[in-house]
């Protein structure tokens, strides 16, 4: 460790209330930290006008789909643990099966992803239509996949010694996509992170961390945070953290589980709460498109868990996670689609089998989700759903109407609407005082959900039909639509 230069960061770039012992202590390595590995946190970031706030969510927004990885030491087991098989999610094994850290860190010396091919994970989010990737870089476990300089629980200290950040950003970026870092707050491994006295030592390796992270690896999407309800967070250490990312990289976007005041696992941060860039509803879609202007991402697994869990088949349907990505963009949301890979680093055949065949869909119907808006109507269509983009109106038919007539509640003249997987011969239409009425085919073209394009002119007028009793209600306050929790969490009562 060399003192001077160590102050000079501690004074420039990670201030918190840290000892400067604390580095060596926790890893009792000798560390030698290279300017100018850091630049200076500006406490304060410029304020954004809207426009540059817009231009900074752009790619983002008109993403709508991305693919979330959970890869980690939690992978090797694999959901099992001397034979016992866990009830809680495969990531939260350490936890819900209570293994002592050093028992759970032998995990490390077994880690060794042989079929760990980046390219292989980035084509296939490609091929599935996703624009960016989230990986978990560190999840609660503590264990870090790239090569971090402020601990050894890291995979260059491991057998495997590949800097698992360095594949995949390149990876990603070779197909076309966004990387982004999952981060978790929350460290059952750090000793300084269980406990507020020795908090701000651990706050300021996350903040180093973070500095490589967002330092070592080229132009991050998005800092995708996480274990942000423990104790020890809150939304002063969240706006210091947001501050430095920005910093860093001013491009970047940040979710808001850099804060404390997530409403629980509907994802919206509380008024007044530090809210990051956009909200995180996690394994539910909102009822109803949240108010204009809110950034969503709604996260889901494709099983009951994140992480790999040899045992867990409880798959959801192409057609399902189709609908749910239809879902999520006819109320303005992107959908993060998760995929947990087995401690050899391969995704599970049931992963891709749905990715590539959510693929074949978005083939064809990809231009009703990029860049769209969510459904004009405020209220739920009897067929299905609906997206929009200037001059477009998108149906999304999930019901085949028996009497083969949908009927949409438009007031504007529709010029054209035709199927967007077969746009010829077009659609016959009737235009009525109740909206506009089109003629399908016999078979609906695609199970999954088939989608009828409309041309129309200027901006969607709205009807309000007999088919809605309430006023946006769309039959009243529904429920948010809930998919199968990954786990049954004890630290999770204050999410
Ligand atoms: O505890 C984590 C969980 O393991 C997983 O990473 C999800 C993904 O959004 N987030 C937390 C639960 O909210």
């Amino acid at each position: 460790m060399v003192w001077p230069r160590f102050l000079l960061l501690t004074v420039v770039g990670f201030a918190t209330a840290a000892p400067p012992l604390c580095l060596a202590q926790a890893s009792g390595q000798q560390i030698t930290i290279e300017p100018p590995l850091v630049r200076p946190a500006t406490q304060s970031l410029a304020p954004e006008t809207k426009e540059q706030h817009d231009a900074r969510m752009k790619w983002w927004r008109e993403a709508r789909f991305g693919m979330f990885i959970h890869f980690g030491l939690y992978s090797v087991a694999g959901g099992q643990w001397n034979g016992q098989r866990t009830g809680g999610a495969g990531e939260w094994i350490m936890h819900d099966m209570k293994i002592p850290s050093g028992e759970y860190a032998r995990l490390a010396g077994q880690f060794n992803p042989i079929n760990f091919d980046a390219s292989k994970w980035a084509r296939l989010a490609a091929s599935a239509g996703m624009k960016y990737i989230v990986i978990t870089t560190k999840h609660h476990d503590g264990f870090c996949l790239w090569d971090s300089k402020f601990t050894d629980y890291d995979v260059m200290s491991m057998p495997f010694k590949r800097d698992i950040m360095k594949e995949i950003a390149e990876a990603a970026r070779d197909n076309g996509l966004k990387i982004c870092w999952y981060h978790s707050i929350l460290d059952w491994h750090d000793p300084d992170a269980q406990e507020e006295k020795t908090f701000p030592t651990y706050e300021w390796r996350l903040r180093a961390q973070v500095n490589e992270l967002l330092t070592n690896y080229g132009d991050i999407g998005v800092m995708w945070f996480d274990g942000d309800w423990i104790p020890q967070w809150n939304d002063e250490r969240g706006e210091r953290l947001y501050k430095l990312c920005r910093s860093l990289q001013p491009d970047l976007i940040v979710n808001n589980r850099v804060g404390h005041q997530r409403g629980g696992m509907g994802g919206f941060t509380k008024a007044g709460g530090f809210s990051g860039d956009y909200a995180t509803p996690e394994q539910e879609i909102p009822a109803n498109a949240p108010s204009a202007g809110v950034d969503w991402e709604t996260c889901m697994t494709m099983n009951a868990t994140w992480g790999y869990k040899r045992d867990d088949v409880a798959w959801k349907s192409t057609t399902l996670l189709v609908r749910d990505l239809i879902d999520v963009a006819s109320k303005g949301g992107n959908f993060l689609l998760n995929v947990g890979p087995t401690g050899e680093g391969d995704i599970p055949d049931a992963s891709v089998q749905r990715l590539q065949q959510i693929g074949k869909w978005m083939a064809f119907n990809a231009e009703s989700i990029y860049g769209t808006a969510g459904s004009p109507f405020d209220y739920k269509l009897p067929f299905g759903r609906c997206t929009q983009k200037p001059g477009k109106i998108y149906l999304h038919v999930f019901d085949w109407p028996e009497d083969r007539t949908i009927r949409v509640p438009l007031g504007n003249k529709v010029a054209k609407a035709y199927l967007l997987a077969e746009p010829n011969p077009p659609l016959e239409l009737e235009q009525t005082a109740d909206g506009v009425a089109i003629k399908m085919p016999e078979q609906m073209l695609d199970t999954d959900a088939t989608v009828i394009a409309l041309e129309i002119d200027g901006e969607p007028q709205v009807l309000r039909p007999q088919f809605v009793s309430t006023p946006g209600g769309g039959g009243g306050s529904r429920p948010a639509t809930t998919r199968a929790a990954a786990t049954t969490m004890t630290t999770r009562s204050s999410k």
